[in-house]
């Protein structure tokens, strides 16, 4: 194994709870029930798909320009709330596995489904630490297609069957799998069976690359 394809949004670090506090307002302005349960659907998902899965509790029809108008209102929300996060926003174990694993070797990258994720990256200090970022930005198919970790593995110069996925979403597994990568499952996506292994801390990265 020569590399390693990182998932951002709940690996890296936590913007969940960011865009659940903007889906929320798109949805209280539309009179639309949401609550965190649905909010945990939207992991891994593409952002309109994710305003169609919220749009399920909607009780009328909204056109294709209306619900652009609604994925801007809250990609605007988000974008505004992405300004507070700062280095100490990266998750336990992160900066020093990613560092280890760069002196083992490997080859590091980001496959995120998020079209902020240059942003993300400059706010948690990480603008040019990986070795190439694939994300919403360079797909036309969002997860569970594995796209954005075919385009990862490309980018770094390996074959799928090279690098290990690391991915909190079970649509992440999912592509992961689908594209011919190892997976490792971590948080929400922890005891999925169809995932090579399963992890309770980023550090035990090390201990399956070894
Ligand atoms: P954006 P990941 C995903 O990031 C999020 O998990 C998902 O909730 C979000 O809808 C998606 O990015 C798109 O994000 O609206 O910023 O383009 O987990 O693939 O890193
Ligand atoms: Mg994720």
């Amino acid at each position: 194994m020569k590399g390693f394809i990182f998932d951002l949004d709940g690996v890296i670090v936590s913007t969940d709870g960011l865009h659940y506090l903007a889906w929320k307002q798109m949805a209280d302005k539309e009179g639309i029930y949401f609550d965190e349960k649905i909010n945990n659907r939207l992991r891994g998902v593409s952002r309109m798909a994710s305003l169609e899965i919220i749009l399920e509790r909607s009780v009328r029809e909204y056109s294709d320009e209306e619900k652009q108008t609604l994925a801007t209102y809250k990609n605007d929300i988000y974008k505004e709330l992405l300004k507070s996060l700062t280095p100490n926003d990266i998750l336990p174990g992160v900066s020093e596995t990613l560092k280890e694993l760069r002196a083992r070797g490997y080859k590091l990258a980001i496959g995120s489904s998020s079209r902020n994720t240059p942003q993300i990256l400059k706010y948690i200090g990480l603008e040019g630490f990986f070795d190439a970022v694939s994300d919403g930005n360079n797909i036309t198919n969002s997860k569970p297609d594995p796209e954005v970790f075919i385009k990862g593995a490309v980018f770094l110069g390996l074959e799928s069957s090279e690098c290990y996925v690391v991915e909190d979403a079970k649509a992440g597994v999912d592509a992961g799998i689908a594209g011919g990568f190892t997976t490792i499952a971590l948080g929400d996506a922890y005891g999925y069976d169809k995932a090579d292994f399963s992890i309770k801390h980023f550090g035990e990265i090390l201990s399956i690359a070894k």
